[in-house]
């Protein structure tokens, strides 16, 4: 083995150049752009082992090529991989996440996310491909030297695939020993990308993605007869629960107002002494507000949380589901809301097509579908994204006096979105003050929305719907990602820890019916329960339900919620990066002890697996009460103003 490396060191020296550089390059990457911490010794060998079987497997393969292109492969390898890291990189800056397939082929939405992207790009990321402009240089001045490196064939290098098997082996033992089931349990991509390597990843990534597209073809009935009796164990009967709320808002619309990036901390709360969001303030003095209550959100971001409303499933943890699984069957808020009379609406100031909307809202059985083509839009009322919040609320309101009543309408904001942008003459506040411009600006923006909720209200009140409403304000999923985690705790005046930053993923949870009393509930909720807790509100019995959401109302509830990345939350803890912490204190637990998580550590695992189980395998088609309304859904009346480009790739 040691002869074969040190012929390969001898012949092939601008190779071990280019080779080392690489490495080097991903390992910086790792800690300036992917901002991974190590917490012991055994995760740095692992970041220092992980990039190195995967170059020497390709350089390997390279070696046995024609001497006169071994240079150009060098390059293009080099080159790929950067482009790897770059990207991923610069993704990285704003949404602490990783590329996978899914997300690059949600095609139509690269033009609006373009905007978003190029702010993140800085002059200093040249500094990506210094090693590739030095290569060109060095390989083009020695070409000659390098055509004359000799080729090897697969034989002579069996000593160097070998060590490469044995760094392979090493590397994901390691991993596996600081990380156990990290493959299995593969929510959270940071925890991969620390154990694996960026380019193994990727790699797992594909893997995923064609055996995950497989699921639906050997899906069968028997996997959902597998879940139903999970769901009915956990099921809880209301027995016991009050219910003085049961039917509160029987027959009323229903407006659900999804808040772009609104996050918990801002409730309450104020920026250079001045308050952040006045009128949600004193809303929910006269609603039901949710005060400990977690967006659970992946990739698909508002999408997402708009799924999780709908379905009360979770979303997927790689792309979103309103892309990859648009055509399956569910049985959907919608279609439950337009079966007891409603009409049903979806409101949003954007192309039809961003999200898939378009395709999404009639399979989820939604009656019509406002989009940017129903709004007036122009140069001065739009900022960022498109058409500002208080404009899309006044003109929103004029399409509700328009509904059949009662109606369902979910109206989603849009002006809180990163980066944040906001004419002058919106700032009711001024921009905080730390490094970071994203949080800086935060602010004002949060506050313009509120603004607009509030002139939505009045409006409401003007043109008497208001009395005969519920509304549901939640935040969709964050706006401040971790990348600020500096200054958010400038802000908060804390250290943002790995405890802070779960408690920093709740979003408002408002529910105001006129004519209730106002009421804090502390009990731990997400968004995969509005769904059911909603229909309680209305009187909707339903009893056999596909679904993860809990009342959260009721009182015999476990209180749970899990993260999309595996992250969970109790009514004591909240385990979250292989660590589970008292709330009460905010110091771990030992984990290797009975502790507060260990005792939900399967269900957390089971529902995610069996959510993920009925999305991949599409199982409700084999669900025959669903099967039953799927036929009278055909008479579910679809309006959209857009005609639906058919040839737009689903998957
Ligand atoms: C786009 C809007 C914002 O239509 O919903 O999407 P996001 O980036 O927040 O998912
Ligand atoms: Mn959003």
């Amino acid at each position: 083995m040691k002869a074969v490396l040190k012929k390969i060191a001898k012949e092939k020296p601008i190779f071990i150049f280019a080779f080392f550089f690489l490495w080097i390059k991903t390992i910086v990457v790792g800690f300036v752009d992917f901002n991974i911490t190590l917490e012991n010794p055994l995760q740095f060998i692992i970041l220092l082992l992980n990039p190195i079987p995967f170059m020497m497997l390709f350089f390997g393969w390279i070696f046995t090529r024609k001497p006169s292109r071994q240079g150009s492969y060098v390059l293009l390898f080099s080159l790929l991989c950067t482009i790897v890291l770059y990207v991923n990189g610069v993704y990285h800056r704003e949404f602490t996440d990783y590329i996978t397939v899914p997300l690059l082929l949600v095609g139509s939405n690269m033009a609006d996310l373009q905007s978003s992207i190029l702010t993140l790009v800085e002059w200093k990321d040249i500094i990506y491909f210094v090693d590739i402009v030095i290569l060109v240089a060095v390989f083009w001045m020695k070409k000659e030297q390098i055509k004359a490196i000799p080729k090897y064939s697969f034989k002579q290098l069996v000593p160097y695939f070998s060590l490469f098997l044995i760094l392979a082996v090493v590397n994901i033992g390691l991993a596996n020993i600081e990380r156990p089931q990290l493959l299995t349990r593969s929510f959270d991509r940071e925890l991969l990308v620390k154990n694996v390597g960026i380019y193994n990843f990727h790699l797992y990534d594909v893997y995923l993605h064609t055996t995950t597209r497989a699921q639906r073809v050997f899906a069968s009935v028997d996997e959902l007869d597998e879940i139903t009796e999970f769901m009915d164990e956990e099921t809880i009967v209301d027995q016991d629960d009050t219910f003085e709320l049961f039917g509160a808002g029987k027959g009323k619309n229903v407006i659900l107002i999804s808040a772009e990036s609104v996050q918990n901390f801002v409730i309450n709360n104020t920026v250079n002494g001045e308050e952040i969001t006045p009128f949600l303030n004193e809303l929910i003095k006269d609603s039901f507000y949710f005060e400990e209550f977690y967006h659970q959100t992946a990739q698909g971001k508002t999408a997402d949380a708009e799924f999780l409303v709908d379905n009360s499933l979770y979303p997927l943890s790689r792309g979103s589901v309103f892309f990859t699984h648009a055509t399956n069957e569910y049985y959907s808020l919608p279609e439950i809301m337009v079966e007891h009379g409603y009409f049903t609406a979806s409101l949003h100031a954007n192309k039809g097509s961003f999200w898939n909307r378009d395709l999404m809202y009639e399979t989820l059985g939604y009656n019509k579908f406002y989009t940017d083509d129903y709004y007036e839009i122009t140069e001065e009322n739009s900022v960022g994204w498109g058409l500002k919040d208080i404009d899309f609320m006044e003109q929103s309101v004029q399409h509700m006096v328009e509904m059949p009543k009662p109606f369902h309408a979910k109206l989603i904001t849009l002006t809180n979105h990163f980066p944040f942008d906001l004419d002058d003459e919106d700032k009711f506040i001024d921009e905080f003050d730390s490094n970071s411009k994203t949080l800086n600006q935060y602010f004002p923006t949060v506050r313009y929305t509120d603004e607009a909720i509030r002139i939505f209200f009045d409006q409401l009140k003007e043109t008497g719907i208001y009395e005969d409403s519920i509304v549901i304000i939640y935040g969709d999923h964050y706006g401040i990602s971790k990348n600020h985690n500096k200054a958010m705790g400038q802000y908060l005046q804390k250290e943002v820890t790995p405890f802070v930053e779960v408690q920093l993923q709740q979003v408002p949870m408002i529910i105001h019916i006129p004519g209730f009393e106002g009421k804090k509930i502390s009990s731990v909720g997400g968004q995969i329960d509005i769904r059911p807790t909603l229909l309680y509100l209305l009187g909707i019995e339903m009893e056999s339900q596909m679904i993860f959401g809990k009342n959260l109302f009721s009182k015999e509830r476990e209180e749970l919620v899990i993260l999309r990345n595996g992250s969970f939350i109790t009514k004591d803890a909240i385990y979250t990066r292989n660590t589970c912490y008292s709330k009460e204190t905010g110091e771990p637990f030992d984990l290797d002890g009975e502790n507060p998580c260990s005792h939900y550590m399967e269900d957390v695992q089971l529902q995610l697996d069996y959510s993920d189980r009925i999305i991949y395998g599409d199982l409700f088609r084999f669900d025959e009460t669903l099967m039953q309304v799927r036929i009278d859904k055909e008479m579910i009346h679809f309006d959209n103003v857009r005609d639906v480009d058919t040839n737009r790739i689903l998957n």
